[in-house]
This record gives C-alpha cells, sequence and structure tokens, in this order.
C-alpha cells in the first residue's frame, strides 16, 4: 500500500491529493504538521525527502518526492483513463501543467495575506529567521547533512528577500498578473467538458487546486473568463474534489486539529 505523507491545509499535498483521488489510488494517509512542529525539517522526514517538503509517495520501491512527480504517476495509474493518455493532447496538457509549476503559490499567498495583515511579518520575519539558525547550527554539527540543510537555508533567504524586504502590495500585484497571464493561457472549456476535451487531466488536476487557492486567498475574480467559471462549478462537483479534501477556505480548527493527529506520524519504514 502507498504511503501519502502531507499536511492538511498545504497546497501541493492537494494536488497529489486531488491527483490520487482522480486516479482512483488508495494511499494510506501520513499526516504532518509543517507549520507549528515542521514535522519537515526533522532528520527522519529529511531521509525520505531532503527537500524537506510535502508532498511524499512512499511505496514498495516507489519513492516520490514532488507534487509534480506524483500527478504523472497518478496520470499513468489512472483506473479510467484520463486526457494525457492521448498523444495528440499530451503536450498541451504538459505546458499547462508546466505553466502552473511556474507560478509561485507561496509568493501568492503570503504577499496576500500580508497585504492584508502586515502585522504577521512580525510572525513570519523571525520564524524564517529561526528555521535558519537552527539549520545552520545542524549543518555545523552534521557535515554529512550539509549540502541539503543549505539548499533549505537558501530557499528561506529567498522567502525573507521577497517577504521582509518587499512591499507586500507590489508583490501581490506581480502574482496577480502572473496568474492571470496563466489563466488566460488555458484553452477555451466547451460547455460539459473538461480542459483538454471529455476526459480530466493533469492540468484540469492543477487549475483546480489552483482556484480553490484563489478562492481561498479571496482571489476568485482572477478567474474571470465564463468557460472556466462554469469549468469551477462542474470541478467541485466531482467526487475526488470532496473526496481529496481541498480547501477553498481555511479553516482554523481543521488546522490545529490536524497539527495535533501529526504527532503520531512515523516516518519509519
Ligand atoms: N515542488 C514541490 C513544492 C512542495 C512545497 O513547497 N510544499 C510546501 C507545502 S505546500 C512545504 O512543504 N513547505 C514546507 C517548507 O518549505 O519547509 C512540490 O510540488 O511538491
Amino acid at each position: 500500500m502507498l504511503e501519502l505523507f502531507h499536511a492538511a491545509p498545504s497546497y501541493y499535498s492537494m494536488v497529489a491529493r486531488l491527483a490520487l483521488a482522480e486516479a482512483g489510488v488508495s494511499t494510506i494517509s501520513r499526516l504532518m504538521d509543517i507549520h507549528l512542529a515542521k514535522q519537515q525539517l526533522s532528520p527522519a522526514y529529511r531521509q525520505l525527502n531532503p527537500k524537506m517538503t510535502v508532498p511524499t509517495l512512499r511505496g514498495s520501491g516507489l519513492l516520490l518526492t514532488d507534487s509534480a512527480q506524483i500527478l504523472a504517476y497518478a496520470a499513468e495509474h489512472a483506473s479510467v483513463p484520463w486526457a494525457d493518455a492521448d498523444p495528440s493532447r499530451r503536450e498541451a496538457i504538459q505546458q499547462a501543467v508546466a505553466g502552473h509549476y511556474a507560478l509561485s503559490i507561496e509568493t501568492l499567498t503570503f504577499s496576500k495575506l500580508l497585504s492584508s495583515r502586515p502585522w504577521f511579518k512580525r510572525v513570519m520575519v523571525p520564524m524564517l529567521s529561526g528555521i535558519n539558525a537552527k539549520l545552520e547550527r545542524e549543518a555545523q554539527h552534521a557535515p554529512d547533512q550539509a549540502a541539503v540543510l543549505e539548499a533549505k537555508i537558501q530557499v528561506n533567504r529567498a522567502r525573507l528577500t521577497v517577504f521582509r524586504d518587499r512591499p507586500a502590495p507590489q508583490v501581490l500585484a506581480e502574482q496577480r498578473e502572473q496568474v492571470s497571464a496563466y489563466l488566460a493561457s488555458l484553452p477555451p472549456v466547451v460547455a460539459s467538458g473538461w480542459l483538454f476535451g471529455g476526459a480530466i487531466s493533469s492540468a484540469d488536476v492543477v487549475l483546480a487546486v489552483l482556484t480553490s487557492r484563489l478562492a481561498m486567498a479571496g482571489e476568485l475574480s482572477l478567474l474571470n473568463r465564463n468557460d472556466l467559471q462554469g469549468w469551477w462549478q462542474r470541478y467541485q462537483q466531482r467526487p475526488a474534489f470532496g473526496q481529496a479534501d481541498v480547501w477553498t477556505r481555511f479553516q482554523r480548527r481543521r488546522f490545529l486539529q490536524a497539527a495535533l493527529d501529526a504527532r503520531h506520524t512515523s516516518f519509519n519504514p
């Protein structure tokens, strides 16, 4: 049985959950707390996923450490074939998926949060600096881990450069432009169909999670095409969308409950 290491409110975990639910691939849920306990930084999880991110999919002989890999795995193993299986559509689908991965969802989410709640900067900046100080100390004591720890330190430095050093409204304006350009680049959707015809595709999966995040961030007005609005109404009715626990609003109580539940997660094989 496959195990999915994921966090309830995490965007890329939602991509993995939705992809696997759409494909009919069942997994054992290994819930993690990446926000409070920061289990992704633990040495045990680092052995599984050196980038220290969720999701990770582990199974007999299988270890996928990125949502894009899990999405591709789901497309390949879907019990009802996705449009990805059609060679004439594959390239366009891959382009739409790559366009999605070129967006920085984290920058969009946090620039929106910092624009509407500037005080959050006083939480976020010390938190990122504290994580880096801890990772630096760890790198000194475990030289064999120095490379992966240094890579994560660099990721956090880049985050600080954006969220500490740049005005959040300006960053948000750039993110809105990028999301709008991406949405404008998608093919027209015919009524009752999906992005690439009568079967769903990897592109539908990532667009559904992106649209959910726009809803959660109060940015759904960026989805201003009528055909995509109709698509969104239909997509939310899909059984997999309900099964995959894709958040369209922030759920504080569930956020805390998931963090509590995650305390019991073990990363051992
Ligand atoms: N490219 C990765 C990105 C994964 C990612 O950034 N996940 C976030 C949660 S949505 C994470 O684990 N953040 C924790 C951290 O960076 O410490 C993927 O698609 O899986």
